[in-house]
């Protein structure tokens, strides 16, 4: 099925003195048709990826039921390996060639940017190291096909990953448990990068974090009301150990950081109110001494120590509470700006603007693709 674009319909009428004019008589059409879904694109985000790619992308379909064209699109985050040659080779149709290492967030961002901008009506994110299995993106994309589902995560059974430490797992499901917490989803596996995305989730996600996005996407999701579900997935064997977390105990630094992070981002009254509190509690605690003393003994000299520590204390309780406050108010002024950047980015669609570092990439030609039967 052919996309419609949206085209501004003008009519022709006349002056009383005779003269042509146009007028436009009808508003814009809306890009985005409901659920006519016709684009799928794949977009793949790749950092010094060349050995492994190949694989990846030759696991991809080139057909899924219930969409009319499948997309493959690589975002190369300033490799200085061939990445984007083995890209070419394998045949992606896009690919958007950042100019330096920006980062997995910055990446991903450019993805679903440019995938919008390409027309696509769903987009599904896969790692470039083969780990989720290309098999799975029916089963993705089935909620969002069937209306139900804005945004699907892909889920693993993280206790049955062999190649997950304890401590890893434990992570996983501590920072799992927080981030359902804060974006009142009930996502199992939350740091699973293998997730699709309708058109209008993702139009609304702003992702700034500059280290993990899927955390901080999930939360801003749940908090705008995207309808999420989640589906089971396998994985594959690993090929290569993770680029992200090097190591267990930097994927329990980074991510512990990233959930307090996101989570004060997006809950910061109530993160300050609990912490003012402690603060509060602990100041009465250090004033308890003089208290009693005063109260059963009508003492009130000694315990200064006691008292300063208490009023140092209660200071601080004050003071974080205050953060508070400004933080919450910082998170209403953050909605209202992700608003305006969605509504620029139905503008910037609606005009037709290009995606910035894009290329065009080498597509598989139908008679290839029929020729496969991917
Ligand atoms: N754009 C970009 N992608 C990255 C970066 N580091 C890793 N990646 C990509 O992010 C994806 C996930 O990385 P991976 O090492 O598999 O992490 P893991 O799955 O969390 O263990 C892969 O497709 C990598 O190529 C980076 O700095 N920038
Ligand atoms: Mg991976």
């Amino acid at each position: 099925m052919a996309r419609r674009r949206p085209q501004a319909r003008s009519a022709v009428g006349r002056t009383s003195d005779g003269i042509a004019t146009t007028a436009r008589c009808e508003p814009l059409a809306p890009v985005y048709h409901g659920l006519a879904v016709t684009k799928l694109i794949i977009q793949i985000p790749c950092l010094n990826e060349e050995e492994f790619l190949p694989r990846t992308l030759a696991d991809l379909p080139r057909r899924v039921d219930g969409i009319d064209e499948v997309e493959w699109l690589v975002i190369d985050d300033g490799s200085t390996d061939g990445t984007v040659e083995v890209a070419r080779a394998g045949g992606v149709d896009h690919v958007v060639r950042l100019t330096n290492n920006k980062g997995l967030a910055a990446a991903f961002a450019a993805g679903l940017d440019a995938s919008l901008k390409l027309g696509a009506d769903v987009i599904v994110n896969l790692d470039a190291d083969n780990q989720y299995r290309a098999a799975d993106i029916p089963s993705l994309v089935a909620p969002i096909l069937a209306g139900q589902a804005d945004m699907v995560v892909g889920t693993r059974e993280v206790r049955h990953i062999e190649h997950f430490s304890p401590a890893k797992k434990l992570l996983q499901r501590l920072g799992s448990w927080v981030v359902r917490r804060a974006s009142g989803t009930t996502v199992s596996d939350t740091t699973s990068g293998f997730r699709a995305y309708n058109r209008e989730a993702a139009l609304q996600l702003q992702v700034v974090g500059d280290f993990t996005y899927t955390l901080e996407s999930l939360i801003q999701a749940g908090k705008m009301l995207v309808a999420i579900e989640q589906v089971p997935i396998a994985t594959n064997p690993p090929l290569r150990s993770s680029r992200l977390f090097p190591s267990t105990s930097s994927y329990v630094r980074r991510n512990a950081l990233a959930v307090f992070r996101a989570y004060a981002m997006y809950e910061p009254l109530r993160v300050f109110t609990i912490a003012a509190l402690v603060l509060g509690v602990a100041a009465l605690g250090a004033w308890t001494p003089f208290l009693a003393d005063w109260t059963l003994h009508g003492d009130s000299s000694g315990h200064v120590q006691s008292l300063i520590l208490g009023a140092v204390l209660a200071i601080a309780a004050v003071q974080v509470f205050a953060l508070g406050v400004i933080g919450d108010a910082l998170a209403g002024q953050r909605v209202m700006t992700q608003r305006t950047l969605e509504r620029i980015r139905r503008v910037e669609l609606n005009l037709g603007i290009e995606p910035s570092h894009y290329e065009r990439g080498t597509p598989a030609s139908i008679e290839e693709i029929e020729r496969i039967g991917a």
